[in-house]
């Protein structure tokens, strides 16, 4: 299965298109847009979950995963859907969500009757109600152990209190997890995305970390491999298109998880490049990205895939990060030249691009300015933490407007209208100001703008091998702005030039400009021209 000349989109249903009225999207807000997506040129649809769920980490805490959340439509709805794509050459990928389920699924409520059977889908560890069994700390902030008072016992939750940790070691657990994924295969759906799958393995010891939040313990876990392994080989899902979500994950990992002949996963999410501007690695301290640090975690990711076969997924955004063209772009004064520069960055690198819904159009953070308008549980979570450590009000609100999770999950522009066409009521998230000016209607009407030239970048993907399958080789390593690289296969070589800075660029000789043509740039000017303007990006083709 060739995934390399695709592209996936990624759609947050919630947010995508409303058909009932209700505020909140659903599927057959899906379905009415495929021509938009079809014509913007993508293969495949990664949608994120939408099964039955209480929607405490909107729909990352699953509670029935072979039923669709009422919210969302019907199953008829989703069948509608799958098909739809289908005539249109575009797959659907489904987000599986097997590294815990909500507690509100029946195995969790029969384990919390006490059902010994069930009990062992989860972690319990016996225990008095002041002695968690370890001082991990949940992704979401406190203690990642709950005390159920009435079994006496505390069950691990990596993430939200409402998402249990699956015993992978149960071979009933990865037996009916595989029974998921064969009813959605027979579905029609041609691939899946698994959520933080890396942390599936857990130890068979638990221990206190005396250095950490207990991360190394569970992440890229002894049997994670093998897991894989059998769930892949037992549903018959090596010829699909696959993507492991993996966090804090390492590069010699995601060689094995990627890598062809190990027959895991097709391709791997890491987040090492979405951590340059964290200061001392903390999400909650806000500090000016550290583009050398960039620079070499792409080096040192592509090269290292490239030399072993392993395969990157290429993203800048998705639903869990802030928009990409606030946060490394200038979404003032530069918001089309950044937002296409940082597109290209991405989109010719080594890899399968993804584009999350709202990118293609330069879609920015929310700009929110009271609490009251967020809804995602990370942020709630950590604005209180952030309060009791000290932050004032005006602080941590800063802090969230750029690094909640709601920044990206806003409901699409598609127009000027009301609710930006998004829906005829109140959205469930407040849409950014901005939406009059940044929306798919006037971008369709601009041979300019950035949706044009997302439409423009898939479709050299499509034309030129060097893009899709070539090998990658880096140049101006040292410069402190500018990320620039060949790519090559056969006879063919790009290359591309980027600069992610503001400042005017000049660009040295050896580069023979002059034996290239110009595919693509952000900037009209004259071709071969010696300087690099603020966030400028070029396309060249050797002749
Ligand atoms: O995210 C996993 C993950 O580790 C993050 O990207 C997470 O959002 C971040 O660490 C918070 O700071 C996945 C999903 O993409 C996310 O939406 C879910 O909340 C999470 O798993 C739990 O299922």
């Amino acid at each position: 299965m060739n995934f390399k000349d695709k592209v996936i989109y990624q759609i947050y249903p919630k947010s995508f298109q409303d058909t009932t009225g209700n505020g909140f999207g659903d599927l057959k807000g899906v379905t009415s847009r495929l021509n938009y997506l079809e014509e913007l040129g993508i293969d495949y649809i990664w949608l994120t979950p939408f099964f039955i769920s209480p929607q405490r980490d909107n729909g990352y805490d699953v509670a029935d995963y072979r039923n669709i959340d009422p919210l969302f439509g019907t199953m008829a709805d989703c069948e509608e859907l799958i098909e739809e794509a289908n005539k249109r050459s575009i797959g659907i990928m489904l987000d599986m969500v097997f590294n815990h389920t909500s507690t509100e699924h029946q195995w969790f409520q029969k384990a919390l009757a006490g059902d010994p059977e069930y009990m062992d889908y989860y972690f319990f560890k016996d225990g008095t109600p002041d002695q968690p069994p370890t001082n991990w700390e949940s992704k979401f902030g406190g203690n990642a152990w709950e005390y159920v008072p009435h079994l006496k016992k505390w069950y691990l939750h990596l993430f939200d209190v409402t998402q249990a940790d699956l015993n992978w070691e149960n071979p009933k657990v990865r037996e009916e997890l595989k029974e998921i994924i064969r009813f959605w295969k027979n579905k029609g759906v041609k691939g899946f995305r698994f959520d933080v799958v890396n942390l599936i393995s857990k130890p068979e010891v638990f221990e206190s970390d005396k250095v950490g939040d207990g991360r190394r313990f569970y992440t890229d876990g002894s049997k994670v491999h093998a897991y894989l392994k059998e769930l892949v080989a037992d549903t018959q899902i090596e010829n699909m298109v696959t993507v492991g979500e993996m966090s804090s994950t390492t590069l010699e990992h995601c060689i094995r998880y990627s890598n062809p002949k190990e027959k895991e996963l097709s391709m791997c999410f890491n987040f090492h490049h979405l951590k340059v501007d964290y200061k001392d690695g903390n999400k909650w301290e806000i500090m000016q990205p550290d583009f050398k640090a960039l620079k070499t975690l792409f080096y040192n990711w592509q090269l290292g895939m490239q030399e072993n076969e392993g395969w990157n997924a290429l993203f800048w955004c998705n639903h869990d990060q802030p928009r990409v063209v606030s946060r490394l772009g200038d979404d003032e004064n530069y918001w089309k030249e950044s937002a296409k520069m940082l597109a290209t960055c991405i989109h010719m690198m080594q890899g399968t691009p993804y584009i999350f819904q709202g990118e293609e159009i330069g879609m920015t953070n929310a700009k929110y300015t009271d609490i009251s308008q967020y809804c995602d549980v990370e942020s709630k979570n950590y604005y209180e933490i952030m309060l009791r450590n000290g932050k004032t009000k005006e602080e941590a609100l800063a802090i969230l407007g750029a690094r909640s999770r709601d920044n990206s999950r806003t409901p699409m522009q598609w127009n000027s209208g009301d609710h930006a066409g998004f829906s005829n009521s109140t959205p469930w998230l407040s849409i950014p100001e901005n939406y009059k000016a940044i929306n798919v209607e006037i971008e369709q009407n601009d041979a300019d703008s950035i949706l044009a030239y997302y439409k423009k970048l898939i479709q050299i993907r499509k034309e030129h091998p060097a893009i899709s399958e070539g090998k990658i080789e880096f140049i101006y390593k040292d410069h402190p702005e500018i990320l620039a690289y060949k790519r090559s296969f056969g006879d063919e070589e790009i290359l591309v030039l980027n600069n992610l800075g503001r400042n005017h660029t000049r660009l040295t000789a050896d580069l023979q400009l002059e034996s290239y043509e110009k595919i693509l740039g952000n900037y009209e000017k004259a071709d071969h021209a010696k300087e690099l303007e603020p966030f400028e990006a070029i396309i060249y083709r050797r002749v």
